[in-house]
């Protein structure tokens, strides 16, 4: 079964960024599994190598944030989908926003991200 590590790979890791149409984040959201039962409000996908994403969780690439969080030391391209509101039931329809940003995520104590908790 999923690890929370595979989870969250699933959920917020997509490097390169997919080619997948004219709305990102309405077919992200659908091939990812994020809208079944209902519609995910937020959710934030990494356009970075899958290890500089891992080094968050050190020295190499991250630091100490509050409440045991990791925040990175340089920002990561990011796409963060938002349900646009109406029916939480599919289909799910979502506006996205691309930018470079801070994460801030938690990581287990193998040193994997295990939750994606905001972008800075
Ligand atoms: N989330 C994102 N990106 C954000 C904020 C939240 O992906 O910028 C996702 C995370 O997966 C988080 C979930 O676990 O939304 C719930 O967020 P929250 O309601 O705890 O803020």
């Amino acid at each position: 079964c999923e690890t929370a590590y595979q989870k969250f790979l699933r959920q917020h890791y997509d490097n390169p960024k997919s080619n997948v149409g004219r709305n990102y984040c309405n077919a992200m959201m659908q091939r990812r599994e994020l809208t079944k039962p209902t519609c995910k409000d937020v959710n934030s996908f990494i356009h970075e190598k899958k290890q500089d994403i891992l080094d968050v969780c050190t020295d190499k690439g991250g630091k100490a944030y509050k409440d045991g969080l990791r925040v990175s030391l340089k920002p990561f391209s990011v796409t963060t989908c938002k349900h646009k509101g109406g029916s939480t039931r599919p289909p799910c329809e979502y506006k996205e926003n691309k930018s470079e940003r801070y994460i801030v995520i938690r990581c287990n104590n193998r040193n994997e991200p295990v939750h994606f908790d905001e972008s800075i």
